[in-house]
């Protein structure tokens, strides 16, 4: 059996997820935990499902034998689902090499393989580290960064309510102090979530953050979760704040901040892709988080990242609720692509 039809029935609803209905005592919560997400990663990637994995549907009943023309087609409808150019060529060139080793003639044969083998580009490598790295002793701090309006604060706010419910003391810190309402829209944030914030208008990001994290520290809390600016006048500036940033969190807790998340909007497609190349070469990133894949038909760039930049994608935005961020997981990323394949 392929990757997929593994996949397709652990997570399908018809049978192990009923089963797990069934099942009363046993391990439930966590089961029932499972079938939530399942469930928003089924919802969130709708348009998407609806887009080039219908696309991809009509193909294999248009074409019943593999053909050139088939191929010509299949790479389009790849390339339009943002997954890049150069992962798709690849990509195709593999399959044709398993369709003459393999002697695969029917096109719905190789829908499967086609669902594997784009599986396997993402888990090829080892770029799967999607958890957070928390620190053993003292505060945890995350600094969230990436161009305007791609999701940054909204991201905070539901990691924030997240890790409340996980049991942690989290301390949100406004360091966007460029954008007139940016601090005041974060403390809004706070205060929905119960969590503690602080941030200042009008001063210094660097030594807002400065103090921010002091305080974590003096208060033990477990999570400073750092909201930046993300548009500063040009490139220099905004790397010379961020170095600023990390400088000063270095000074108060030597290995943090622990990790640096970079925030991609999913619906812009390779110009995320792009920001991401431009963020990388000015401060270091230790993962991704991909917000607004619910507005989106394009899916395919969670495999366009994995090529371009080589960055694991750790939290995923599927919708606009506190329950919307996800914990990036590949296989529940698939199914909810490919469900209806
Ligand atoms: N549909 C959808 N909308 C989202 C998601 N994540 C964020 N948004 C929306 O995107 C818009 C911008 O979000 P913000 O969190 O303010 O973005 P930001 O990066 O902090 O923006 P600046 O502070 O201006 O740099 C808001 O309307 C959010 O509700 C998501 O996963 N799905
Ligand atoms: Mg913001």
């Amino acid at each position: 059996m392929g990757l997929f039809n593994k996949i397709k029935t652990m997570f399908n609803k018809e049978d192990s997820l009923k089963e797990i209905e069934k099942d009363e005592d046993t391990k439930n919560k966590e089961e029932e935990k499972v079938k939530e997400e399942v469930e928003i990663y089924e919802k969130g990637l709708t348009k998407s499902r609806e887009g080039f994995v219908s696309r991809l549907a009509n193909l294999t009943s248009k074409y019943k034998k593999v053909s050139e023309d088939y191929f010509e087609e299949l790479e389009e409808i790849l390339i339009m689902a943002d997954i890049g150019v150069h992962t798709v060529v690849d990509f195709i060139e593999r399959l044709r090499d398993r369709v003459k080793h393999e002697k695969i003639e029917s096109t719905e044969v190789l829908k499967e393989i086609i669902v594997d083998e784009l599986f396997i580009i993402y888990v090829d490598g080892d770029v799967l580290v999607n958890k957070i790295n928390y620190s053993e002793e003292g505060p945890t701090v995350i600094l969230f960064v990436g161009v305007n309006g791609v999701g940054k604060t909204t991201t905070i706010g539901k990691l924030a309510s997240k890790m409340k419910k996980e049991g942690k003391k989290v301390l949100l810190v406004g360091a966007d102090t460029f954008r007139a309402g940016a601090v005041e829209q974060l403390k809004e944030w706070a205060e929905r979530c119960h969590v503690s914030f602080y941030g200042k208008e009008n001063s210094d990001p660097a030594s807002v953050v400065y103090d921010g994290v002091k305080k974590s520290i003096d208060e033990e809390y477990d999570v400073v979760l750092v909201d930046t600016a993300g548009r500063l006048q040009n490139k220099v500036n905004l790397m010379k704040e961020l170095e600023k940033i990390n400088k000063v969190i270095t000074s108060l807790i030597p290995e943090a901040p622990q990790e640096v998340l970079l925030v991609i909007d999913a619906t812009t497609g390779q110009n995320g892709i792009s920001q991401a190349i431009s963020f990388k070469e000015i401060t270091s990133i230790t993962g991704i988080v991909l917000t607004k894949l619910d507005g989106t038909a394009k899916g395919g760039i969670v495999l366009a990242i994995k090529e371009k930049v080589d960055l694991p994608v750790k939290f995923i935005g599927l919708g606009e609720q506190e329950q919307d961020l996800q914990v990036f997981d590949i296989e529940k990323y698939i199914y909810g692509l490919f469900k209806d394949l």
